[in-house]
C-alpha cells in the first residue's frame, strides 16, 4: 500500500472536479452497499475472536502529513481494520487532499478493512459546525465546480457509520455517550431517532468530564458526561472502554479513572498539542479489555 499513499498523495493535489466527483460517487456506493448490509445501522460490530490488529486513528483535520505519516507506519502491520474516528476536514489546510487519500482507501481492494466513521464535522445538515473551511477550500481548488464536489461529499456523510463495537471490549466512536442511550440500539440507530432525540447529537459532539453528572457543553451542541454516565451506558453495550476523539489533546489522553481515551492524531494550526497518535489494538489488547490507562501505556504510537 505503501506505493500507493505516495501515488495518492501526488494524485490528491491535481485530480481535476471530474476526477474527484467520480472517486466520492464510487466510495459512495460502497457506503451504501456496506449500510444496508448492516441494515441501515450506523454502529459496525467487530467480534474480537475474528480479528488479530485493529488500528484506530483520531481526528484528522486536514493535516496531510499526519495521515501519510500514519498509514506509511501501519503499512506493515497487515491490520484487519483502520477506524477513522471523524473529522477529516476542517481546521487544516490540506482537508480537500486527505479526503482525496482517504476516498482512494475507501475504494480501493482493502475496502472491508477501512471504516470511516462520522465525527461533528461530517455532520447532518442541521448540526453545522462553524468555522467551516471545507467548502471554501474545495471553492478555491476547483472555482465554481468547487461547490458541486462538496455538496455531493455532504451526501456520502450521510452512509457513514458513527460508532464500532468491538464486542465485550471497546466501543469507538467520535464525541461522547448520549446520556440517556439504555442499549447497544439506541446508539446503532441514533440517526433515526434525530432530532426527537438528542442520541445522535451527543455521539456527535459530547465530551467526558471528571465526576459525575452531565451538563450542558460549552460547545453549544452535544453535552458534558461524568464517569456515573459512561459506567451506566458502558456497562449497558457490555464494554469496558470508551475509545474517542474530537478533543485536541498530546496524542492520548486517559480519562475518568480509564474508562475513556482519547486519541487525537493530527498536528499544527490551530491547534497546539506537540504530538499526536494512534493506536494499534493487538491481540493482546482484544483477547481481554484493557482499561484507558493501559491502552495509553501500550497500544499508542506517537510521533
Ligand atoms: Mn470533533
Amino acid at each position: 500500500m505503501q506505493a500507493r499513499v505516495v501515488e495518492w498523495t501526488d494524485e490528491a493535489f491535481e485530480t481535476s472536479a471530474d476526477e474527484f466527483l467520480a472517486l466520492i460517487e464510487e466510495a459512495k456506493e460502497i457506503l451504501y452497499g456496506e449500510k444496508e448490509a448492516r441494515a441501515g445501522s450506523g454502529l459496525v460490530r467487530i467480534s474480537p475472536q475474528t480479528v488479530k490488529k485493529i488500528i484506530v486513528v483520531g481526528d484528522i483535520h486536514g493535516d496531510m502529513e499526519s495521515l501519510v505519516h500514519i498509514l506509511e507506519d501501519i503499512e506493515n502491520l497487515n491490520a484487519d481494520r483502520i477506524v477513522f474516528l471523524g473529522d477529516y476536514g476542517d481546521r487544516g489546510s490540506e482537508s480537500v487532499e486527505v479526503y482525496y487519500v482517504l476516498l482512494k482507501l475507501k475504494a480501493s481492494e482493502r475496502r472491508e478493512k477501512i471504516i470511516m466513521l462520522r465525527g461533528n464535522h461530517e455532520g447532518p445538515p442541521d448540526m453545522p459546525v462553524m468555522p467551516h473551511d471545507l467548502p471554501f477550500l474545495f471553492t478555491e481548488k476547483y472555482g465554481a465546480r468547487g461547490k458541486e464536489v462538496y455538496k455531493k461529499l455532504k451526501e456520502l456523510w450521510e452512509y457513514l457509520p458513527y460508532a464500532v463495537l468491538v464486542e465485550r471490549r471497546y466501543l469507538m466512536l467520535h464525541g461522547g455517550l448520549p446520556a440517556n442511550a439504555a442499549s447497544i440500539e439506541d446508539i446503532a440507530f441514533a440517526h433515526e431517532s434525530h432530532p426527537a432525540s438528542s442520541n445522535f447529537e451527543e455521539i456527535l459532539w459530547s465530551d467526558p468530564v471528571e465526576g459525575k453528572g452531565d451538563f450542558y457543553s460549552m460547545r453549544g451542541a452535544g453535552r458534558m458526561f461524568g464517569e456515573d454516565i459512561t459506567e451506566k451506558v458502558l456497562s449497558a453495550v457490555g464494554v469496558k472502554v470508551l475509545i474517542r476523539s474530537h478533543e485536541p489533546c498530546e496524542g492520548v489522553e486517559v480519562r475518568q479513572r480509564g474508562k475513556v481515551l482519547t486519541l487525537f492524531s493530527r498536528k499544527g494550526s490551530p491547534y497546539f498539542n506537540t504530538r499526536a497518535a494512534y493506536l494499534i489494538l493487538d491481540e493482546d489488547a482484544l483477547r481481554e479489555a484493557k482499561d484507558a490507562e493501559e491502552l495509553a501505556r501500550s497500544a499508542a504510537r506517537m510521533w
